[in-house]
């Protein structure tokens, strides 16, 4: 018998699992959830060869790649994983020539060519032990090799990887490299740690507690980074604060390039472009006075004195208020210049981005950039990358890509996606990006013949510029989750894979982040698969269909408003669908805005007339008439509602096939599906019907026969008065 003391202690310990059980799947560990391997095959496989890990070295790179292989290892296997330092057969060998007195002599230099600073090769290797008793032995070994430590690290990753997704041996050699060099997250996280845009909490920096504090979730934001090859974060906000450059916060800053330094993460600041104003230096912010030009060279300086691999700035300027060299009737090259100046003998880079329009009514806004930026071509330093948005407007459901891909071949374009959902639904409609990234990416811009993808821009090969970049404006923050919802973290899971690789599939990222995230039971991976494909198009199809964009709802994101017209006209959606009784769309035709003309000459033809452009963008770059034909034989008003009520059941077969899964996934995530799914459903018909009804004002037509009649009238949605987009909106009379 146990004395009540021990049945107390044993009581206790077992209290104490419960909630560490209930914790289990709540989405924290993301990709990196190293279930056991069940399929007995590939464990049999597995356990023969990967139950010893020799990877010598020091570095904290490399020491938390041996962590995390072990830790891995452990957990796919679910037995003992050994750690050693010599070699004998059923091992892994990992290492650079340099860590490695193995990785030396396997002759793997033309892979290691290959493979280049950041990349690795896996290789399967059987050696045939030559003399005495082991004459007829075969000794087998699994080697990742790379140049760099941060290779290695990267190569252990994706090693996992294949083995989360149960790759047989034979299919792991690999020689794998990125093809963009900046692969970036950018956070726009303010310093009292709210989030602009950000649906999953606070922002992770708790800037109060730092340098001292250092909680473990700083070195899991790493390693989840590191897994997918992102190798920067922009710590704050574009809409900068200056007060990010103070030498207090600067030392919070150095702090966090500490925890991120052996996961091979630079840290990068916002610079907000009238600093040396706001912190109360000088009388300007020009950039050709030599005063301001000091003055950031100083600060550089001191930046890298506390952060020897400080990664440099990204800068908003003469943007929605933001302060720039125009203020100073200088140009965009001379202020990105300037910053680029005092960065550059550090090893430092400027990311100036191209999502500028002035606050006069302009005839286009989304003419903008082009016109600014294609002058200057040419007229940057080589440290500066000119980060374009992916579309010319502002991260909607769909846009065309943006001119600029393409139109300025002496510059370094970096994209920038919105990782986060500002416009899609934010941290409750299921909607995976990835098909939306790829879109932009395989879109041709015919700059230099056909296949002159975004991506080939983006890569540097279309024009041989060896300065690359991708950023992604995160939607991480402090939730249990990390990204508002279970399935935001593929946005952010499918981002880095893409920018690591942008000729990957949607379908096989989304594949990959199924089975490690919630199963590899090849059933339940094909149903959240489909749920997954289809479901940008089905945002798309009840927010903004056939080329609609910006017709939000005024004050807030989330929900419609394409009645809204008071204020600053290209704050407007009246502005944007220029909805009237004989039809709607804007015309970016000659007879319009001549948008189409920031396009090469040979790609102009196929946006040039209505019947000859995709229906996709149809209304982005025509207004067309009411009873025109669609290719459905439908007229435009007949397809904007079928269009609207498509995408609302495309929902209510998401919830379907999802709730087929409940039982083949743990319960507590399946519910938090479920309910995200709901308030999609609701939300979308929402969407549906307060827009059909608006613009039934202007087609005067019926509704065709067959369709769910609206839950309300049109009055009711235009005097919903919604909260703002803050962290987790609703509006709550939408029921
Ligand atoms: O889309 C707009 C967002 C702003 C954002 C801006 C930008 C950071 O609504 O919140 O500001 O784009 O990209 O600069």
């Amino acid at each position: 018998m146990y004395s009540p003391t021990v049945v107390r202690y044993l009581l206790g310990a077992l209290l104490m699992l419960v909630p560490a059980c209930a914790r289990a799947e709540d989405g924290y560990d993301l990709w990196l959830r190293y279930r056991p391997v069940t399929d007995s095959t590939r464990l049999a496989e597995y356990r023969a060869l990967f139950s010893r890990i020799i990877l010598p070295g020091e570095s904290a790179t490399l020491r938390v790649a041996r962590e995390e292989l072990a830790r891995g290892l452990r957990g796919l296997l679910g037995s003992a994983v050994t750690i050693e330092s010599t070699s004998g057969s059923g091992a892994i060998i990992a290492g650079t020539p340099a860590t490695s007195p193995y990785i030396g002599r396997m002759g793997l230099s033309r892979e290691l060519d290959e493979a280049g600073p950041e990349g690795f090769v896996i290789r399967r290797i059987l050696v045939r032990a030559s003399s005495g008793t082991l004459a007829s032995s075969e000794m087998q070994y699994l080697v990742v090799a790379a140049n760099s430590d941060v290779g290695v690290l990267y190569g252990v990753f994706h090693l996992l990887r294949q083995l989360e997704n149960l790759r047989p041996i034979v299919q792991l050699p690999v020689v794998e490299h990125p093809r963009v060099g900046l692969r970036l997250l950018n956070h726009w996280d303010n310093l009292d740690r709210s989030v602009e845009r950000g649906y999953a909490g606070l922002s992770l920096w708790d800037w109060a507690s730092l340098p001292d504090s250092i909680p473990q979730r700083y070195r899991d934001y790493a390693r989840a980074n590191a897994s997918i090859g992102i190798n920067g974060t922009v710590l704050t906000n574009v809409n900068a604060n200056a007060r990010a450059l103070t030498p207090d916060h600067l030392r919070k800053v150095a702090a966090l390039a500490n925890v991120f330094r052996p996961y091979g993460i630079k840290v990068y600041l916002t610079a907000r472009f009238n600093a040396p104003m706001e912190l109360g230096v000088l009388t300007t912010a020009d950039p050709l006075d030599s005063a301001v030009r000091a003055w950031w060279k100083a600060k550089a300086d001191e930046i890298y004195r506390l952060i020897p691999d400080f990664g440099g700035f990204l800068v908003k300027a003469n943007s929605e208020g933001q302060p720039g060299p125009q203020d100073y009737k200088r140009t965009h090259a001379d202020g990105a210049n300037m910053l680029a100046e005092a960065v550059a003998p550090h090893g430092g880079i400027v990311m100036w981005r191209a999502f500028v329009y002035s606050s006069e009514v302009p005839v286009d806004r989304i003419k903008q950039a082009y016109d600014e930026f294609t002058p200057l071509d040419g007229t940057f330093l080589p440290n500066v990358l000119v980060q374009v948005k992916n579309g010319p407007l502002d991260f909607q459901p769909r846009e065309p890509f943006h001119p600029l891909f393409g139109a300025m071949p002496k510059t370094p374009l970096m994209m920038e996606f919105q990782v986060t959902k500002e416009y899609l639904g934010q941290d409750s409609h299921l909607a995976y990006l990835a098909p939306l990234f790829k879109e932009v990416l395989d879109a041709d811009t015919w700059r230099a013949g056909r296949g002159s993808t975004v991506a080939k821009v983006v890569d540097g090969s279309l024009h041989g510029l060896s300065r690359t970049g991708i950023a992604g404006v995160a939607n991480i923050g402090t939730d249990r989750d990390w990204t508002g919802s279970q399935f935001n973290q593929a946005n952010w899971y499918a981002y880095g894979r893409l920018a690591w690789n942008p000729a990957l599939s949607a379908a096989d990222i989304a594949d990959e982040w199924i089975r490690m995230t919630w199963s590899r039971d090849p059933a339940v991976v094909t149903t959240i698969r489909s749920i997954m494909m289809g479901s940008r198009e089905a945002v798309v199809n009840y927010m903004t269909p056939l080329g609609l964009v910006h017709i939000m709802a005024e004050g807030h994101h989330y929900g419609p408003g394409p009645w809204h017209s008071r204020g600053r006209p290209d704050w407007t959606s009246t502005y944007y669908h220029r909805a009237d009784s004989t039809g709607i769309g804007f015309d970016r035709s000659v007879t319009g805005s001549n948008a189409i003309e920031q396009y090469a000459p040979a790609l102009r033809p196929s946006f040039a007339r209505p019947d000859s452009t995709d229906e996709s963008v149809l209304l982005w770059f025509h207004h067309v008439g009411w009873d025109t034909r669609m290719r459905s034989g439908r007229t435009l008003w007949n397809e904007l509602v079928h269009r609207y009520h498509g995408g609302v059941d495309s929902v209510r077969a998401m919830q379907r096939a999802w709730s087929s899964l409940r039982g083949t996934v743990d319960n507590e995530r399946h519910a938090a599906v479920d309910s995200m799914l709901a308030i999609q459903e609701r939300e979308a018909r929402w969407w549906r019907d307060a827009t059909l009804l608006y613009f039934q004002t202007f087609s005067n037509r019926p509704f065709p026969p067959g369709y769910e009649a609206p839950a309300h009238p049109l009055s009711f949605y235009m005097n919903l008065r919604c909260p703002v987009d803050r962290n987790r909106p609703r509006c709550p009379d939408i029921q």
